[in-house]
């Protein structure tokens, strides 16, 4: 390595530079000129002008963690959903008004090209989204934390909706290439698999293994309004050079290609959740990939300062985003003992002083385990590994109980009932300092029920740090006009330090703020309206209602709750058309893993529903439904600001945390929902008053459980929820299939309604009550919007990060000087 001062440009951020430099990337980055280049060019071409301001910071940022041989964060997670960067980097750079008129001046609408960005949808749902808003914060507060995950070919599939059916198709989103990736064929470490183990002496080696290779692809994250910037580095298979020269040797270059392809398969395509688990063999490959090269950078990395690794749990924090990435417990003790001799009690320690783990889940179905069958075969070192390690931790136990059988087949890393099962779950928190759940009730209620035994055996272990969401992305840039009507009466400080938008309470009452909230919010109503006319034809109308559920499709979510309240509200409708009705839209928008049936038939309710009520003459205005396809972060970004409320309707003890009940009530929707996951505390936060609550609590569930529930009762006592379920059954809203929703009618009314829809349908029905007659009242509702968005001070994901790191990696942040 040379080390010459380059002398490279100190690029300024005026409009003629920027405008100079778009036209320089057209011509010499993208290689079109004006003549010949198409609206992706220019996005390209911008976007590499945009690119080239942050890389210096970049360098600065990385160079300054080297130079102060800061404490990292290795944020580990198999899921990052993005969405789109552009704006989000013009924002952070604060360049976005100058680089709009550059490109006007180029005779281009910046608009446009922002439409045209795919999304990066490297995620599911929340657990992915987390992920993200915590590299914005991490950037935004200084925190030196690196995100490491995959770098999928395909993300979330993209969801059509054909004939009401969900209908997904891949989503090659590099098609057209990833201006915010840097390749780095230099930084590659080989992935093992499969071959056995030979003891040598006390040394353990792994033998006859395939391997693939793992190259990286580091992604700049911008910190706002600072020069402080991160690396999210993703892994990409690549197979080994072996494979070349054995094909050559053998002379059959056909098989050898293919072998090479399916080396490849590794990281290829992002697994849905599909909450049952589909144990397949190639999610097991892929988290063993991703952990695997991450350990061995961090391990070089740390090298490059340090002679020996005395310090390693000073300079490094590991951090699990649930229990996927949790073969990096196995992965780092192998390394650390089999590859740099470090004996294994030390080993050990500095591992336990390392890790950290964040549980998102409280159903004991969802918590993820491996077949040790398999586990043998794949990864017969990491086994070995996990038994050594168990078998120290339930001498433990032993110690601390006595010998009680039935603790230890509780609390054991392996399920011995039928198939052994490794449970991750129990691995992350015998090897971790620190367990966290993401909202109150749900840390409270993690060490009662699925981890209690452990939180006896550790009392001092689990910890709470509720979630939250980055400001940025969900008010900054999905909002324009609500952010600029709060930047005129707060300035623009609130976007580091959401507390301020507190202060917003001081106009409450004043009649022309709340006309002002008012009409910002009319607006975003208006370009939804405006959207869904453009792309579906339908026709809404921004003065009704607008009513939100956005969310993965799932049972525990109880869009079937949403649903069955529309056919009751329609068939009321049509009982009373004269009655003053609160016009109301009902919008639903999610995905439904592909496996997942009842998912996609309670899609194919919604739009069977929506098909009846919309097309009724009787209804007219005064009720729409819609389902949304494909919601992801950017359809996200375009409809949350246009909630009017925000359904949050789990069953308590369900939604851990929930982000999106954030995400919409920083947007000034107003709440209805049960008393479960962050729901608690954004009550809590923004007033029991400015909410509808209903339904029942956890405590209530459970005793409702003990009795003994019969939602056949209900069914038959309640005459109009008695005949919104005869409809779904009878075929009312699918004649050309009358048995099409056999299956929901009896899930719900004979099969023990495990998420207890009917049990708090009424609570429902009377809290959908008040929000009608809320509606009404236009300066009440705009009165308890404002108290929402004053409220979410707390529901920062600066403020999550600073928790984070303050409890539970300690690290501070870099002082970067520019
Ligand atoms: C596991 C094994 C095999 C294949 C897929 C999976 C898998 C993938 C994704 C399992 C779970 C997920 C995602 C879970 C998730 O998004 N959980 C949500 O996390 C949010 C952030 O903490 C919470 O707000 C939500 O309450 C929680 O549901």
């Amino acid at each position: 390595m040379t080390s010459v001062d380059l002398e490279f440009e100190q690029l300024n951020s005026t409009v003629d530079a920027l405008r100079r430099s778009i036209s320089n990337r057209l011509m010499y980055g993208v290689g079109k000129d004006a003549v010949t280049a198409q609206p992706r060019d220019w996005l390209h071409a911008a976007e590499l002008a945009v690119r080239d301001r942050l890389v210096a910071r970049w360098m600065k940022t990385t160079r300054q963690q080297y130079e102060q041989d800061v404490k990292r964060v290795y944020y580990l997670s198999m899921e990052f959903l993005i969405g789109r960067t552009f704006t989000n980097a013009l924002l952070a750079l604060g360049i976005h008004d100058e680089v709009r008129d550059a490109l006007a001046g180029l005779g281009i609408d910046l608009n446009t090209l922002e439409n045209l960005e795919p999304d990066a949808a490297l995620g599911n749902g929340g657990l992915g989204r987390l992920a993200a808003c915590f590299l914005d914060s991490m950037a935004t507060v200084g925190i030196p934390g690196f995100g490491y995950g995959i770098r999928y070919e395909y993300g979330m599939f993209r969801q059509t909706i054909v004939d009401g059916n969900q209908v997904e198709t891949p989503d090659y989103w590099l098609r057209a290439g990833n201006p915010w990736e840097f390749p780095r064929p230099e930084v590659n470490y080989v992935i093992h698999f499969g071959g056995s183990t030979v003891r040598h002496g006390d040394r353990t080696e792994w033998i006859d293994t395939e391997h693939v290779n793992a190259m990286a692809y580091d992604t700049v994250i911008p910190g706002f309004a600072t020069t402080a910037t991160n690396t999210l580095r993703l892994w990409s298979a690549r197979a080994t050079d072996e494979f070349d020269l054995s094909a050559f040797n053998q002379g059959d270059y056909r098989r050898s290609v293919e072998a090479k392809n399916t080396s490849e398969h590794v990281s290829r395509l992002l697994y849905p959740d599909d909450s049952t688990q589909a144990g397949r063999e190639l999610r097991l490959r892929q988290e063993y990939f991703f952990v695997s090269a991450t350990m061995q950078d961090l391990i070089r990395r740390y090298q490059r300062t340090h002679t020996h690794f005395g310090r390693l749990a000073e300079k490094v924090a590991v951090h699990l985003n649930d229990t996927h990435p949790v073969l990096a417990i196995p992965e780092l003790m192998r390394l650390l003992v089999d590859t740099h001799h470090l004996p294994w009690d030390k080993a050990w320690k500095l591992v336990q002083q390392m890790f950290s783990y964040t549980n998102h889940t409280l159903m004991p179905e969802a918590l993820e385990t491996w077949d040790v069958e398999m586990l043998s075969r794949l990864l017969p070192r990491h086994l070995e590994i996990i038994f050594d390690i168990n078998a120290d931790f339930l001498k433990q136990v032993g110690e601390k109980f006595g010998r009680d059988v039935d603790l230890i087949r509780r609390i054991s890393l392996v399920d011995e009932y039928g198939q052994r099962r490794v449970r991750m779950a129990h691995l992350a928190i015998v090897a971790s300092h620190t367990v966290n759940g993401v909202s109150k009730l749900h840390s409270q209620l993690m060490t009662q029920n699925i981890f209690a035994d452990f939180a006896r055996m550790y009392p001092d272990r689990f910890t709470n740090v509720t979630n939250g969401i980055t400001p940025r992305r969900w008010l900054s840039q999905a909002s324009p006009k609500l952010s600029s009507l709060i930047d005129e009466r707060l300035g623009p400080r609130w976007r580091t330090d959401l507390f301020e938008l507190g202060r917003l309470r001081e106009w409450r009452d004043d009649p022309e703020f709340s006309k002002a909230f008012h009409d910002a919010k009319f607006a975003s109503k208006v370009r939804l309206a405006a959207r869904a006319k453009l792309e579906t034809g339908a026709i809404i109308d921004p003065n009704a209602l607008f009513d939100l559920q956005v969310k993965r499709i799932h049972e525990y979510k109880r869009q079937l709750l949403n649903i069955l309240h529309v056919i009751v509200r329609y068939n009321r409708i049509r009982e009373a058309p004269e009655k003053a009705w609160t016009p109301r839209v009902v919008m639903f928008a999610g995905k439904a893993a592909s496996a997942y049936k009842m998912a996609k038939t309670i899609i194919k309710l919604i739009n069977d529903v929506a098909e009846k009520v919309n097309n009724d003459p009787l209804i007219g205005d005064r009720l729409k439904v819609g389902f949304i396809p494909n919601y992801g972060v950017s359809v996200a970004e375009l409809i949350i600001p246009a909630a009017d409320l925000s359904q949050q309707i789990s069953m308590a003890g369900t939604e851990a945390s929930g982000t999106g009940n954030m995400k919409l009530a920083l947007n000034g929707a107003l709440t209805i929902g049960t008393l479960d996951g962050a729901n608690i505390e954004i009550c809590d936060a923004v007033g029991r008053e400015n909410m509808f609550i209903f339904g029942h609590s956890t405590e209530e569930i459970d005793a409702l459980r003990a009795t003994g529930y019969r939602p056949r009762r209900i069914y038959e006592e309640n005459p109009e929820l008695k005949l919104a379920l005869d409809q779904i059954r009878l075929g009312h809203f699918s004649p050309d299939q009358p048995h099409r929703f056999y299956d929901i009618f009896h899930t719900l009314v004979d099969w023990g309604d495990h998420y207890m829809v009917l049990a708090d349908f009424e609570s429902f029905d009377k809290a959908q009550a008040d929000v009608d007659a809320k509606f009404l009242d236009k300066e009440a509702w705009t009165r308890s919007a404002i108290e929402n968005v004053a409220g979410m001070g707390i529901f920062s994901s600066d403020r999550t990060i600073a928790e984070y790191a303050k409890h539970i990696w300690h690290v501070e942040p870099l002082s970067v000087t520019s």
